[in-house]
């Protein structure tokens, strides 16, 4: 089954995941062979709060571990560096996406699906969790209106 990458992110925009001052849009895995055993987690995290929100720790029931990752350039090579924090600004938002800050989900327990629906539980400073459901892309070519992942 194909849904069109379009479709997903109107559906996820329409339920955005709010609670404890985090909304959170457009929670994808983008598509990859089913073999893979590492993955990426996009998503844009808003804090509607006066007050910086720390992200400490991020799980998957899915999955065998998951990590907080920084893209970033070092002589001339990207590498990804484990963050033990992920820090959401008051008032503002941090974009999760291809080349900056992602999450990494390790060794899914079963494969993964187009479509699939993954859950990632974030645990702020102060030990609250939040519950976001990212979806499983579909394996086609970018959609022109859409802005697309860069390498
Ligand atoms: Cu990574």
């Amino acid at each position: 089954m194909r849904i069109s990458l379009a479709l997903m992110l109107l559906l996820l925009g329409t339920i955005a995941q709010a609670k404890h001052g985090l909304v959170i849009h457009d929670a994808i895995i983008p598509a990859a062979p089913p073999s893979m055993t590492v993955r990426g987690a996009f998503m844009t995290i808003e804090n509607t709060t006066a007050m910086d929100i720390r992200i400490t720790k991020i799980r998957s029931p899915q999955f065998a571990s998951a990590e907080i990752h920084q893209t970033v350039l070092q002589d001339n090579v990207y590498k990804m560096i484990k963050q033990d924090v992920l820090i959401v600004p008051a008032k503002g938002k941090i974009e999760l996406k291809h080349g900056g800050y992602h999450l990494m989900l390790f060794d899914p327990k079963t494969p993964l699906q187009p479509g699939d629906s993954v859950t990632l539980v974030l645990t702020v400073e102060g030990g609250k969790t939040h519950k976001v459901k990212a979806l499983v892309m579909a394996d086609e070519s970018p959609d022109e209106s859409l802005p697309v992942h860069q390498h």
